[in-house]
């Protein structure tokens, strides 16, 4: 993937319904015939559903884009890494190098913002989740916790209970409305999978789903690739599309009318995310920010994170598959790696931050070429699934919007409490369901021993505090705390002290008040 300038893709309102004739002299002008060459054994019902279609892309675009999406995959820009420097470490907030009494200062001030309503967030769920290799949604993914909580589950009881905190602290009744951005793959099943759910106990107007705009994938030589006999192969946006979304469903709108002022914008797969985090919240409200970035050490060069960096003083991301491996592996004279603000895909923004990106900026956003394997029809109607890559989809991300922040700031986090992506199907050896859920038992143990409980094994034997404490190879202690019960292990204590708990161990809001009455 590179950034390219290519041609922006728009797609028309849904009601302009085109006739056969014109879609046909529209195609035909932008080279791009073939997309009807089955037409004549289309059913009626497929026939209208495909006019229906082709007549909500831009079709006067279509030569554009198809001509700039293959001349941007054939010769890719020159790479950034001549340009790129680090992030002075000065300059990047720590939660390992602040004491006690900043992180304190910061997550008052966040569970402040939170209880006055300013603060919302933002899920990115529009992805396909081609590596984890499932048919559904990835936030519907259950990685085999004790409880069987799926992503999307933990992440609304994170919500509810930072609500809850706000308002112990506060005494208000506030809410942190969820944003969830899906795409034409997501959006259905999503809504679908909360409405069974019953919205995991939030109220169901503060969840707020909408739309990506998808855009046709293209073959090597500029053409649009069929993925049915009357069907065009279209892929979301990328993450970045977000900008172009929040201004089609009238999200900022939305948040206005709420009376948000912050935004933390996160994506759906890493299993700690600390949703509304007030210590990052209160951090970048602190510092005067518009713009804030979530980071981690990254752990070894080929890290498929961005790395958060500057060029020409201007801090952006240049993204895992675009940064030479070369300039990944440059290390400092310690043996650090040079590049190492790893972007966990977290971000903070203003309200009016979001509003001068889509006023202003939005049409600027860097196009970045990924080159996929995209299944299609071929010219006998075949269905063919590549073996390699045979199309290109153009992507914006998310993070390309920093450039155009007034102040963009910078926090680190420590991996092991905020860290653990699921991305790949089990047996890969990182950001599997495996690891995922081997990363937040472990957090889960090291809570429970930080509270002074006794952890027994499954024999009854007494589990070293140390050997809770990493996930290591071996799996941890089967120790889970509901985040209804603790958002970050606050409240443990007085639950846990002096406990001995045989594990498995569920510790949900039924068993906070059982261990509350003993
Ligand atoms: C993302 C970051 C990378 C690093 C890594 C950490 C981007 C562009 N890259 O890489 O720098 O932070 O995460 O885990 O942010 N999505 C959409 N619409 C789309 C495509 C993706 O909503 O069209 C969502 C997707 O559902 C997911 C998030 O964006 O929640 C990240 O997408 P990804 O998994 O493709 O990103 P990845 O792992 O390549």
């Amino acid at each position: 993937m590179c950034p390219v300038p290519a041609p922006q893709f728009d797609l028309l309102p849904t009601h302009t319904m085109l006739s056969l004739e014109q879609v046909e002299r529209s195609l035909e002008r932008a080279g791009q015939s073939h997309v009807l060459q089955f037409w004549p054994e289309l059913c009626e019902e497929d026939r209208d559903k495909f006019l229906q279609e082709l007549s909500h892309l831009d079709l006067e675009g279509l030569k554009d884009h198809c001509e700039g999406t293959a001349r941007a995959a054939a010769s890719p820009p020159a790479s950034l890494d001549q340009h790129i420097e680090p992030v002075p470490p000065e300059s990047i907030g720590s939660v390992r190098k602040s004491d006690q009494s900043a992180l304190s200062q910061w997550e008052n001030e966040g569970l402040l913002q939170i209880s006055k309503n300013r603060v919302g967030v933002l899920l990115l769920a529009g992805g396909q989740g081609t590596r984890l290799g499932v048919q559904y949604p990835k936030g519907m993914y259950n990685v085999g916790l004790p409880s069987g909580k799926t992503l999307y589950q933990i992440q609304a009881e994170r919500i509810r209970k930072i609500q809850k905190l706000s308002d112990t602290k506060h005494g208000s009744k506030c809410t942190v409305p969820w944003y969830i951005m899906t795409s034409e793959f997501t959006l259905a099943p999503t809504e679908k999978f909360f409405k069974e759910n019953n919205y995991f106990g939030l109220e169901p107007s503060n969840i707020v789903m909408f739309e990506q705009r998808m855009i046709p994938a293209v073959t090597f030589d500029g053409k649009v690739i069929l993925q049915g006999k009357g069907k065009i192969a279209m892929a979301p946006d990328g993450n970045g599309g977000l900008y172009q979304a929040l201004v089609d469903n009238n999200v900022l709108e939305d948040m206005k009318k709420r009376g948000l002022e912050y935004l933390h914008v996160y994506c759906v797969d890493n299993i700690m995310v600390k949703m509304a985090d007030p210590v990052f919240i209160g951090f970048c409200v602190s510092k005067g920010a518009d713009c804030g970035a979530k980071v981690v050490e990254k752990a070894y060069p080929t890290e498929p994170v961005g790395v958060v960096c500057r060029v020409q003083g201007v801090s952006q991301v240049v993204e895992y598959s675009e940064i030479q491996p070369e300039t990944a592996e440059l290390r400092g004279p310690g043996g650090e790696l040079v590049f190492s603000a790893g972007n966990i895909c977290n971000h903070f923004f203003t309200r009016p931050f979001l509003q001068d990106v889509a006023e202003k900026f939005e049409g600027q956003l860097k196009q970045h070429v990924a080159t996929k394997k995209v299944p299609y029809v071929d010219t006998c109607g075949n269905l063919v699934k590549p073996t390699k890559p045979n199309g290109i989809k153009m992507e914006k991300f998310v993070f390309d919007v920093f450039p155009f922040s007034r102040n963009f700031v910078v926090f680190e986090v420590v991996r092991e409490d905020e860290f653990s992506p699921l991305k790949n199907a089990d047996g890969a050896a990182t950001d599997s369901p495996t690891t995922a859920r081997s990363s937040l038992l472990a957090q889960h143990c090291r809570w429970a021993t930080a509270a002074r409980a006794t952890l027994l094994d499954e024999h009854g034997n007494i589990l070293p505090p140390t050997a809770s404490v990493s996930a290591g190879d071996s799996p941890p202690a089967q120790c889970e705390i509901s985040p209804l019960v603790s958002y970050f292990g606050e409240g443990l204590e007085e639950l846990l002290k002096g406990k001995t708990l045989p594990t498995p161990f569920i510790l949900d809001e039924k068993m906070a008040k059982e261990l509350q009455a003993q």
